[in-house]
């Protein structure tokens, strides 16, 4: 089996799109994470860039964890396919911007020697909610993690990802460089501003000068992102090869919508990311918010209670009975909590947000969907409950009927008595809260911040939301707040 890689692109079918730029230029971008997401995401806004003529954005990928990416990657001189998929159509377009990969844990001082280079001056992170080591309920770092105690202790061969960010700091520091602008692509609520904070609070630890410096010369915009990249499986890297005669290990699926809002505040240098689509504002928070408590909270519903009730995919899920109306009734709970945003007309958004739901080439899991919900519950789900309550309204039911799909997605069981893996950080500590009862959840203090443990409206309507899961099942549950 021969690879795709810069020897074979030309011997690919001719309607796969290729880059046609010189991919022999500088690196001006290093990525933390490179996983699917970065790939079907960000490289292909630095791919069409680099495709209109600009030049010095090549990226620099890292993953901070194995090897496997890298081994996907690098064989292939950073090349991969993007597969753009809407019901029966298809797409195929091979992506550039990547030069290759670095796997931090075997080659530390090469990435942060890779941060410190000149021509670097943007790094973009997709590490997921939990790579970015803060407290989910507080936002704080979690100076405790044995991870980041060993970054403080030993800076110059960090392991996480704001030890990476500080320990490419202080080398450019020390070398009399710019600090390069640090864009988190994370689906956090301020995720700028999160990544600053966890970012002084690590150089604080390490030397009060350096924090100073980033406090006074870094930036850290916010950042949207929105794409649905299900993870690929072997079938999907078969299939491509019976179709273009090259494997492609590194391949990535996707659905036809992509956005990027962007907060323009750079250090130094900046892309023109304008010119490619991407929103530059500063209204990035508000976005964020949109986009997480929408769709995100809907997609963390749907994986919970559609995971419970035995539903594989997403497109599976929303067509159940009751489940597009629970997806509404959510819909209506979040949208009284957003801020106004110029130009986002609500009714679109949901309309285009049910399309993308319901496309069914696109296989995306609700067990993918289902890990690490301890990070993911707070800032799509928790936040409009604690909304509601500060807004003096009843707690909303779609919202709380999630969570509650959450709590017993902690037992490891769907409704039908398969058993599988809970995957999460805190999977200890919430599945023995759940197998407890409600309380013990509440009292989970990364997750729930004491405020939700007098809010009795809450607690009660938690409470028989998990009962009603547990002795109905997700299916009966749903239909019966739909009332069909
Ligand atoms: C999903 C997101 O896995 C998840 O938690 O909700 O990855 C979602 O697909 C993206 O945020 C869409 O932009």
């Amino acid at each position: 089996m021969t690879r795709l890689s810069t020897s074979t692109l030309s011997q690919l079918p001719a309607s796969t799109a290729r880059p046609a730029y010189d991919r022999n230029q500088t690196v001006g971008v290093i990525h933390l994470g490179t996983g699917a997401f970065h790939r079907a995401h960000q490289a292909t806004y630095f791919d069409a860039l680099m495709a209109a003529g600009e030049t010095g954005w090549m990226i620099e990928g890292s993953s901070l964890r194995s090897a496997s990416v890298a081994s996907q990657m690098n064989p292939q001189d950073g090349l991969y396919t993007m597969l753009v998929r809407d019901g029966d159509e298809e797409r195929q377009q091979i992506v550039g911007s990547v030069k290759g990969v670095v796997v931090a844990p075997e080659a530390p001082a090469a990435l942060v020697a890779a941060l410190a280079r000149k021509s670097v001056a943007l790094v973009t992170l997709t590490v997921t909610e939990k790579g970015y080591c803060i407290d989910p309920a507080t936002g704080t770092l979690r100076t405790g993690d044995p991870a980041i105690a060993s970054d403080i202790a030993n800076i110059d061969a960090p392991k996480t990802a704001p030890g990476f960010l500080v320990a490419g700091l202080k080398a450019r520091r020390t070398a009399g460089l710019k600090p390069f602008t640090v864009l988190s692509c994370d689906n956090l609520p301020e995720n700028g501003m999160r990544t600053r904070q966890a970012v002084l609070a690590m150089a604080r630890e390490v030397d009060a000068g350096l924090a100073d410096w980033i406090e006074a010369e870094g930036a850290f915009p916010s950042s949207m992102v929105d794409r649905i990249v299900p993870a690929t499986t072997e079938e999907d890297i078969a299939a491509l090869e019976s179709i273009t005669g090259f494997r492609d290990e590194a391949m990535v699926k996707t659905e036809p919508f992509t956005q990027w809002v962007v907060e323009d505040w750079f250090s130094d240098r900046r892309p023109a990311l304008e010119t490619v689509g991407v929103q530059m504002t500063n209204d990035v928070p508000a976005w964020e918010k949109a986009k997480l408590r929408m769709l995100n909270g809907a997609h963390s519903a749907l994986a919970y209670l559609g995971g419970l009730a035995g539903h594989t995919f997403v497109h599976q899920a929303i067509a159940a009975p009751g489940f597009e109306i629970l997806v509404n009734q959510l819909w209506d709970e979040a949208e009284r909590t957003l801020d106004p945003i110029e130009g986002f007309n609500s009714t679109a958004y949901r309309d285009a947000l049910l399309k993308r739901f319901r496309n069914p080439a696109l296989e995306h899991k609700t067990a993918q969907i289902a890990i690490d919900g301890s990070q993911k519950i707070p800032p799509r789900l928790l936040s409009v409950v604690r909304e509601h309550r500060e807004a003096g309204l009843p707690s909303p039911a779609a919202a709380t009927l999630a969570i509650a799909g959450w709590i017993n997605w902690q037992l490891g069981q769907t409704d039908d008595g398969t058993e599988f893996h809970v995957d999460d950080p805190l999977a200890m500590s919430t599945t023995r809260a759940a197998e407890r009862g409600v309380s013990d959840i509440l009292a989970l203090r990364s997750i729930f911040d004491p405020s939700f443990s007098t809010d009795l409206d809450f607690a009660n309507k938690l409470e028989q939301s998990v009962k009603c899961l547990s002795s109905s099942g997700a299916s009966k549950t749903i239909q019966k707040l739909a009332a069909i």
